[in-house]
């Protein structure tokens, strides 16, 4: 869903009434620009990025990148048909957010998959933090 509030999440969370210490997703699917700047009142956020996005997406927004915990690079198992450095792009996202966990994933070949559910789960788990902003200029 597009546009997605916190307003909306609470909304959505009164009617779900999970039980405590549930572990609830958000799926924003949205650009690369706006779930960096407004919060959905989420513990930890991991952005997906798909190997056909191309090695420069974290250069190109780097304030999702910056505000997020882990990364999961996915459809990995296209790589051999592609153009796409998988190595650069880590050290592009590694670059505006050093702390960020990467990991690499393919569905429909199962690749990283259960490990990349123990780092988000480790990631959700975490103490909250004081919020992420992304830097002032950034939003330029
Ligand atoms: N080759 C490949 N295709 C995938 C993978 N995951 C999803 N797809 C395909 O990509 C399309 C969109 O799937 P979706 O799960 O919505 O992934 P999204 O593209 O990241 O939104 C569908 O046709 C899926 O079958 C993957 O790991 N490898
Ligand atoms: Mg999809």
């Amino acid at each position: 869903m597009h546009d997605l509030d916190a307003d909306m999440v609470a909304e959505a969370l009164r009617e779900l009434d999970p039980p405590a210490h549930s572990l609830v997703l958000i799926e924003n699917i949205c650009n690369l620009v706006c779930p960096a700047f407004f919060g959905l009142g989420e513990r930890a956020k991991v952005v997906l990025m798909a190997v056909t996005e191309g090695e420069d997406k974290p250069l190109k927004y780097p304030h999702m990148f910056r505000t997020s915990d882990v990364l999961v690079l996915t459809k990995v198992d296209l790589l051999p048909h592609l153009d796409v450095d998988v190595a650069r792009c880590r050290e592009y996202a590694r670059r505006v957010n050093p702390r960020l966990e990467i990991l690499e994933t393919s569905a429909t070949r199962g690749d990283g998959l259960a490990h990349g559910t123990r780092s988000c789960t480790r990631a959700w788990s975490r103490e909250p933090e004081r919020p992420k902003r992304p830097d002032a200029a950034d939003a330029a």
